[in-house]
């Protein structure tokens, strides 16, 4: 009897920490839907962006033209939250694939991570470019620059022509911009930006995904399959990545 105590004593501590391992909390956003969480703001200059969500990836769905630049020219989508209330240190990661409707990333389309004060115009986006390369480009207010001015970017061989894992990593008033192929690969830093940094202070800027188009483009397409930060409290998913927490519940929060 004893014995068979221990047997059920150790079949409980295994059940238990099957338990502790399935509720253990990650902080992201599998994009699971139907709608957006409560954190999610969308912004939509023009009114006239789309967004939606299939089998588990968020669309972002826009016309042509729809180009975000200096201030002013404003007419990009962007799902933005807010960073973690101690934004000294943090990260955001997402999976993007630029190729929904065509072999290769539509021209003139930029999309991935962004930080966006708009207070003062400035923003850094980060991500695959015009089927060229994976690229920063950033702004305050008139002060515009390119990759050539940045120079933080990669270009993978043959263009974008699959889906892409993205990185930002905010070390004070320094931003690092990481990348990889495969979940299973190890990031690969672009490269280190600290112009924008004292942009970005608690208050004045917001965080999320951008896909924007210009002079040249067409209706493009972006998805996301996930938005992930360990410093940012978001949706509760289980080891299998199914959000734990039902949207009726957080929405009644
Ligand atoms: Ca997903
Ligand atoms: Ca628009």
């Amino acid at each position: 009897m004893p014995r068979q105590l221990l047997r059920l004593a150790l079949v409980c501590a295994a059940l238990a920490g099957v338990v502790t391992a399935a509720s253990a909390v990650q902080y992201t956003d599998p994009f699971d839907g139907p709608d957006l969480a409560d954190f999610w703001t969308f912004r939509t200059p023009g009114d006239n962006d789309r967004h939606a969500f299939e089998d588990g990836w968020f669309i972002l769905d826009i016309d042509a033209g729809q180009d975000t630049y200096k201030r002013g020219v404003d007419g990009a989508p962007f799902l933005l939250t807010d960073p973690p209330a101690d934004d000294a240190a943090f990260s955001i990661e997402t999976r993007v694939n630029a190729i929904l409707d065509q072999a290769v990333q539509p021209v003139a389309s930029h999309t991935g991570l962004v930080f966006f004060n708009e207070t003062d115009w400035s923003y850094s986006f980060w991500g695959p470019y015009n089927n060229v390369d994976i690229r920063l480009e950033d702004v305050i207010e008139q002060d515009y620059r390119w990759r050539d001015q940045t120079l933080i970017g990669v270009t993978p061989g043959g263009g974008i022509t699959e889906d892409i894992y993205l990185k930002i990593e905010k070390n004070g008033d320094e931003l690092e911009f990481l990348w990889k192929l495969a979940e299973g690969d190890n990031w690969e830093s672009a490269g280190v930006d600290a112009k924008l940094g004292p942009q970005y202070r608690i208050g004045n800027y917001k965080i999320g995904l951008f896909l924007k188009n210009w002079g040249g483009s067409i209706p493009t397409r972006a998805a996301f399959d996930y938005f992930h930060s360990p410093e940012i409290v978001g949706l509760s998913v289980d080891p299998n990545g199914k959000a734990a927490t039902q949207w009726g519940a957080l929405k009644s929060r």
